[in-house]
């Protein structure tokens, strides 16, 4: 693994460390501004952060050890071999440590099918993702390409061991909408069981609150929206997390820094 950039205070070897992050800049298929730099720009924007959190009054860099993973080495253009290398990559991680809890910054959003069906193969039970997005991303296909940032939803649906949970989701299309009724897939929270993985498309937020993203939508969530949700699902249910979609160019923009809250408040109520 290349360890490319100092991310927290305090660094462990991944043997001893509880946290992980592991950055995946692959962006080939993005339609909208490009994503490539997310990892970057939220890593960056996690160095701004202090770590003490005052609702919990607790010190993410007290409260856990932290290993950097640095990035994976995408294959700009070829969606095979970048699978392959992120899969590698997270079996290689567990590996290392069984009980890490893995958090991945992308790219696009399609790195989080790779991701999901990784930890499905490691932790060999069901798994329920809550996807936050203002898409579905359940298109079987999209100008004519099987793997893109919008269809990685449909894919992942192939994995018996995942149930999907969609919040925030305000554009689809009505063959979109067929394959969420035919998989029943919940708007909801409410009665989950087991182990939990929380994959947030940062357009899931009204571009108001996060202007730099792949494909912005109006009408989004409001803050204190979506982090009341994702509060709910902080237990030790938890298995992991991907922040995605993040298009930020510049040190400490508005969406990177909502992202690195994200990443801050996840730990803290952990
Ligand atoms: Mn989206």
């Amino acid at each position: 693994m290349l360890h490319t950039i100092r991310t927290f205070p305090f660094e462990y070897s991944l043997n001893k460390a509880e946290i992980t992050v592991l950055g995946i800049p692959f962006d080939s298929t993005e339609t909208g501004k490009s994503v490539k730099y997310g990892s970057l720009f939220i890593r960056e924007a996690i160095k701004n952060l202090p770590g003490f959190d005052l609702e919990t009054k607790t010190n993410i860099y007290e409260k856990f050890k932290f290993a950097d993973s640095g990035d994976v080495e995408v294959v700009p253009g070829n969606w095979n071999l970048t699978e392959k290398k992120i899969n590698e990559t997270i079996k290689e991680i567990f590996k290392e440590n069984p009980k890490i809890f893995p958090i991945f910054f992308g790219g696009e959003h399609l790195i989080s099918l790779a991701v999901i069906n990784a930890l499905t193969e490691i932790k060999k039970e069901k798994i329920t993702v809550i996807h936050f997005d203002a898409h579905r991303d359940l298109m079987p296909e999209f100008l004519g390409e099987k793997f893109s940032h919008i269809t990685w939803g449909n894919h992942l649906l192939n994995n018996k061991n995942i149930e999907l949970i969609q919040l925030g989701i305000r554009s689809s299309s009505p063959e979109e909408e067929k394959t969420a009724k035919k998989f029943k897939i919940k708007n909801t929270l409410k009665n989950i069981k087991g182990k939990v993985y929380v994959s947030v498309d940062l357009d899931v937020f009204d571009p108001v609150f996060a202007p730099e993203v792949g494909t912005p939508e109006p009408f989004g969530m409001k803050q204190h929206e979506f982090f009341s949700l994702l509060k709910k699902v902080c237990n030790k249910n938890l298995i992991g997390l991907d922040l995605v979609e993040c298009s930020s160019d510049k040190i400490n923009t508005q969406t990177a820094l909502l992202a690195a809250n994200i990443f801050k408040k996840v730990l803290a109520w952990k």
